[in-house]
C-alpha cells in the first residue's frame, strides 16, 4: 500500500496573505505516530478558505498554506498509535485537524474551543492537496456507502449548521430564518432544519437562489434582502402571527444582517452568529433585547459527536447539498465567484483535475 503511495502531489497553495494562489507539485509528507495520511479524492470550499487567504480575521495563520478543511478521501498511511481506523477505510478532514484531548474543554467534549486545536486549511495544511494529514482522533468516519463528492461539504457546511440549529434551541414546529440561505452553509442548513422538524425563511438574493431555496431546499418564504424596501417588516410577515422566527441561523459574509436579526427575531428568540465577516461587530439595541428577552450567541464548527451525528443525518438520505464539481486546478474560479456572491450550494474539488 504504502508503495502506491506517490512523493510529489497536486496542490493549491499560497505563500502570503492576499496570494496569489499557485497550483502546484509539492511533496507528500508522512504522517506522525498518532496521525493519519489520507489521500482525498474530493474537497468543498468553504468561505473560511477565502477569508484565510485574505487575512480577514485577528488569528495568525501557517504560511505558505495549503486551505481546505472538507476533505473526503482514503487512507492510505497511519502512524503506529492509531488502532482504530485502518487503511482502505474512507475518512474527512474537518476544520479541527487535532486538539490536546487534555485541557478543560476537551475534557468536556467541547475540542473546538481547545486552546491547541490544529485548524486544516489554517495552523495546518489542508485538504486543496491530495494526501492531506490529520490527527486520528479526529478525522471524521465516512461509511463506504456515502459517496465522497457528495458528502465532502457536510465536513464543515454540515457539522457547523446541524449544531447551530441545535445551539438555538428551536424546537419542531417552530420557525428559524436563515440568512445567507443561498450560499454553501445556508444551503444545508435549510436541509437540516426540515429535517429537524422545523420551518424555514430563507434570506438571500436572487432569483436562482429563490428557486434553489423554495424549490429544492424546502423553505417555505424567501425575502430578497437586495430587493426588500422593508427587511425587518417581510421577514416577521413570513411567520404566520407576525412575530418574527424563534431562532435567526446567520450564514451571511457581512456585517449588516447581523446588526438587524435584533429587530425581527421573536421575543425570547435565539439568534445564532455563525458568519464571520471581516472585522464585523455584532449590534443590538438594548431596550428591544431587553424587553424582548432576546439571547444573541455564537456557534463554532462542532465537535465529534456533532460530525457523527451529521454524517448521519445525510447517510440516511434526508439531507441533500446542492453542490457542483471541478478539478483541483480551478480553486481560483471559485473564489472569484464567491466573492461575487455568485455561487448557489457549494463547490466541490476533485483533487485529480
Ligand atoms: O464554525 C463556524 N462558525 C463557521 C464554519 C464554517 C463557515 C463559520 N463559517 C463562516 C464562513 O467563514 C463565512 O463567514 O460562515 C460564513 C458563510 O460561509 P459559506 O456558506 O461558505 O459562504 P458563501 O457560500 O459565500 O455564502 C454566503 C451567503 O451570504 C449571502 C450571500 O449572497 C451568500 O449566498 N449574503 C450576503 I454576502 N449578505 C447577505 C445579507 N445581507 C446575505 N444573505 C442575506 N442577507
Ligand atoms: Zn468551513
Ligand atoms: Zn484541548
Amino acid at each position: 500500500m504504502v508503495s502506491q503511495i506517490p512523493k510529489m502531489q497536486w496542490a493549491q497553495v499560497f505563500e502570503k496573505t492576499g496570494g496569489p494562489l499557485e497550483y502546484k507539485q509539492i511533496p507528500v509528507k508522512q504522517p506522525g505516530p498518532d496521525e493519519v495520511l489520507i489521500n482525498i479524492k474530493f474537497s468543498g470550499v468553504c468561505h473560511t478558505d477565502l477569508h484565510a487567504m485574505n487575512g480577514d480575521w485577528p488569528l495568525a495563520l501557517k504560511l505558505p498554506l495549503v486551505g481546505g478543511h472538507e476533505g473526503a478521501g482514503v487512507v492510505v498511511a497511519k502512524g503506529e498509535l492509531v488502532k482504530d481506523i485502518e487503511i482502505g477505510d474512507h475518512a474527512g478532514v474537518k476544520w479541527i485537524n487535532g486538539s490536546c484531548l487534555a485541557c478543560d474543554f476537551c475534557q468536556q467534549s467541547d475540542e473546538p474551543l481547545c486552546p491547541h486545536a490544529l485548524l486544516s486549511g489554517y495552523t495546518v495544511d489542508g485538504s486543496f492537496q491530495q494526501y492531506c494529514i490529520a490527527k486520528a482522533a479526529h478525522v471524521a468516519r465516512l461509511h463506504k456507502d456515502i459517496p465522497l463528492d457528495a458528502v465532502a461539504p457536510v465536513l464543515c457546511a454540515g457539522i457547523t449548521v446541524y449544531k447551530g440549529l441545535k445551539e438555538s434551541g428551536a424546537r419542531p414546529g417552530q420557525t428559524v430564518a436563515i440568512v445567507g440561505a443561498g450560499g454553501g452553509l445556508g444551503s444545508i442548513a435549510q436541509q437540516y432544519a426540515r429535517a429537524m422538524g422545523l420551518r424555514v425563511i430563507a434570506i438571500d438574493a436572487g432569483d436562482e437562489k429563490k428557486k434553489m431555496c423554495l424549490e429544492q431546499l424546502g423553505a417555505e418564504s424567501f425575502v430578497d434582502f437586495s430587493t426588500s424596501k422593508d427587511l425587518v417588516k417581510d421577514v416577521k410577515a413570513a411567520t404566520e402571527d407576525g412575530l418574527g422566527p424563534h431562532a435567526v441561523i446567520l450564514v451571511a459574509v457581512t456585517e449588516k444582517p447581523f446588526q438587524q436579526a435584533a429587530e425581527y427575531v421573536r421575543p425570547r428568540g435565539v439568534i445564532v452568529c455563525i458568519g464571520m465577516p471581516a472585522g464585523a461587530y455584532l449590534r443590538a439595541p438594548v431596550f428591544e433585547s431587553v424587553v424582548k428577552m432576546i439571547t444573541i450567541k455564537g456557534s463554532y464548527v462542532g465537535n465529534r459527536k456533532d460530525t457523527s451525528e451529521a454524517l448521519d443525518f445525510y447517510r440516511r438520505g434526508v439531507i441533500k447539498c446542492p453542490f457542483k464539481v471541478v478539478g483541483l486546478s480551478e480553486l481560483k474560479m471559485v473564489y472569484d465567484k464567491m466573492r461575487a456572491g455568485t455561487i448557489a450550494g457549494r463547490y466541490v474539488l476533485d483533487t485529480s483535475k
